[in-house]
């Protein structure tokens, strides 16, 4: 493993190099329909006998010469289109279950601005591996299904015509993150926004806005400029709040500052979001930021310095309703909504980063995310090459979502099996994002382990490097009846707080029967009623995510007439639908005892 850091870990900081908050910047979307060509031989990449075809094949964007030209890797006019953000699996019958690779051609007009500028062709997440073309000329390939990517693509574009040409490839594969078994559906295609990100020859690139580690009153963060004109003063301003500072960047275009601000603190409670501006002499950006602090003593979550119960929900980005990949922001707010009526003021963002629009909607309503990477299940552990993979995706996610206020815990893992090599890979990507951002938690949802008769004893060696204890405990499900919760107890080996990142029972909505029937509403109630009797026995709990939200889509679930190819854990039916369990989780979080 020290050799895994030695080639990859210390490395791929540097190579982050996306742009900050690009919503914010100006440019031309791209968003709309794609042509798209299915090619599950990749025959638009590889030749008969397998070798790349040198000039990128359908890559190339080449047009029959003639009317005897037998050229047939080209779109034509009459290629299909498919709706680009959008996973490709629900917009046509024939793609449900489709995993390969399927070709997207954009063309569109690009009117240049009259000063030096620079364009960057930015994608907000392609699942899960992506080659790109401009106007014929690969630009660069990406992996990782959930995280945004760019390429700069100045001095390739042309007043009209230009044309985009996307591989993507969900296929699964066992040296990925996440592996080939996973539990939800492998949606692929360009999953999220497409843009033409414009900005000034030197442009700022990224920067990070944040309350000082252990204060509540000093913003403190750095900025960095790309470009030939590195060296500038910047100004960091809160115009509410009058305060700002002004920074000289230096030959690499880095500056660090810190400054005192009075600020209204960020909370589920009053989700204070300021507008920030960053402002270097040839180039300017706006946020909305949120300041707050997040820390643990012993056993406690402190929030802005005071202990905080974390009543959540998990959710997967399945869009209500419709089912397939979230991408709007109606979408992200019937999910966050539903989260916050139940009386949350937390949501696990399962199991990959989600669509930013998610993390922004956070921010506003007032939810504390717990946000993850799939290092899901069984990764190999031993591979550099999948470390390398891992923490990329770590590092992506991160870099992206730095700013949002809402995001309280970075995860590393969900359920991986006990051994050394794990311990040692994920301890390596827990160290990575302390690392990256030092302002936040780092935690792991790791299964549960039996101690002492009727004893589940938290002790995972992975809990050493973690600030936050996750645990996801089934009982009442895959672990004995809903009784067995009345007599188990839960000690630590941690002077650390615990958060059950999971829990639950499966129930399609409407499916009605007694309390000892499996997979009715009544069965999954009841197992929430002894749940919450025994979390609230636990001394060193400081949270607690309820699995599921609303009913996803999953391959692994083949129950007919029961689960029909969805996890039917959900508090709510995919078509919005309350169940028995919904009421009695959201009793408990509506009460005192939930209000520690
Ligand atoms: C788990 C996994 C989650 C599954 C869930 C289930 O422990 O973390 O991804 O969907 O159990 O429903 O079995």
């Amino acid at each position: 493993m020290t050799l895994i850091l030695a080639l990859t870990g210390a490395s791929t900081a540097q190579q982050i190099d996306l742009i900050q908050n690009p919503s914010a910047r100006q440019g031309t979307s791209l968003n709309g329909r794609w042509q798209t060509l299915m090619d599950p031989y990749e025959a638009g990449y590889y030749d008969f006998h397998l070798n790349p075809i040198p000039d990128g094949g359908l890559g190339a964007n080449r047009v029959p010469k003639d009317k005897g030209d037998k050229y047939e890797l080209t779109f034509l006019p009459a290629t299909p289109a498919l709706q680009v953000p959008g996973d490709w699996n629900t917009q046509k019958p024939e793609l449900l279950w489709y995993e390969g690779s399927i070709w997207y051609r954009r063309e569109f007009d690009y009117a240049p601005r009259a000063t030096p500028r620079r364009q960057f062709l930015w994608f907000g997440a392609a699942n899960y591996q992506a080659v790109v073309f401009v106007n014929g000329k690969k630009v660069g390939q990406h992996e990782g299904g959930f995280t945004p990517f760019q390429f700069e693509v100045t001095g390739l574009l042309k007043e009209r015509a230009n044309a985009v040409i996307v591989k993507v490839d969900n296929q699964r594969h066992p040296d990925a993150v996440p592996p080939t078994m996973t539990d939800w559906w492998n949606y692929g295609g360009l999953t999220r926004d497409v843009k033409l990100v414009d900005v000034p020859e030197t442009f700022i690139q990224d920067y990070q806005v944040q309350l000082e580690r252990g204060s509540l009153n000093s913003v403190a963060g750095w900025v960095r400029l790309n470009g030939t004109h590195k060296r500038q003063k910047v100004v960091i301003r809160i115009p509410e709040t009058g305060s700002s500072a002004s920074v000289e960047t230096g030959e690499d275009g880095y500056a660090q500052f810190a400054f005192p601000a009075t600020l209204s603190l960020w909370s589920p409670e009053t989700p204070k979001l300021y507008e920030v501006l960053v402002e270097a002499e040839t180039d300017r950006v706006q946020d909305r930021i949120g300041f707050r602090s997040i820390a643990t003593s012993g056993t406690k979550i402190l929030l802005n310095g005071k202990p905080v119960f974390l009543r959540g929900v998990a959710i997967h980005a399945e869009a209500p309703f419709r089912s397939g990949r979230v991408f709007s922001e109606a979408e992200a707010r019937t999910l966050l909504g539903w989260a916050k009526e139940l009386g949350c003021n937390f949501v696990r963002l399962a199991h990959y980063p989600h669509d930013e629009v998610m993390t922004h909607l956070a921010d506003e309503m007032g939810l504390m995310v717990w946000s993850e990477i799939p290092v899901y299940w069984a990764v190999q552990w031993e591979n550099p090459v999948v470390y390398a993979k891992a923490e990329r995706q770590l590092a992506e996610m991160i870099s992206r979502d730095k700013n949002r206020a809402s995001v309280v815990l970075w995860s590393v893992a969900n359920e991986t099996p006990l051994g050394d090599a794990r311990t040692k890979f994920l301890s390596s990507l827990a160290t990575k994002a302390r690392e990256l951002d030092p302002t936040r938690l780092i935690t792991a949802a790791t299964l549960p382990h039996g101690g002492a008769p009727n004893t589940i004893m938290i002790d995972d060696p992975l809990g050493k490097v973690l600030d936050v204890l996750g645990c996801n405990e089934y009982i009442g499900w895959y672990d004995g009846p809903p009784e067995k919760a009345d007599r188990t107890s839960f000690q630590t080996v941690y002077d650390k707080p615990l958060v059950m990142s999971e829990f639950g029972a499966e129930a399609p909505a409407g499916n009605h029967g007694s309390e000892g029937t499996a997979w009715t509403e009544e069965y999954q109630a009841n197992v929430y009623r002894h749940q919450m009797a025994m979390l609230q026995r636990i001394p060193f709990l400081q949270g607690m995510a309820a699995w599921i939200l609303m009913d996803f889509r999953c391959p692994r679930r083949f129950l007919s007439g029961v689960q029909d190819y969805y996890n039917r854990k959900g508090l709510l039916s995919d078509r919005g639908e309350k169940k028995a369990a919904y009421y009695v989780l959201s009793d408990f979080y509506h009460s005192p005892a939930a209000a520690r």
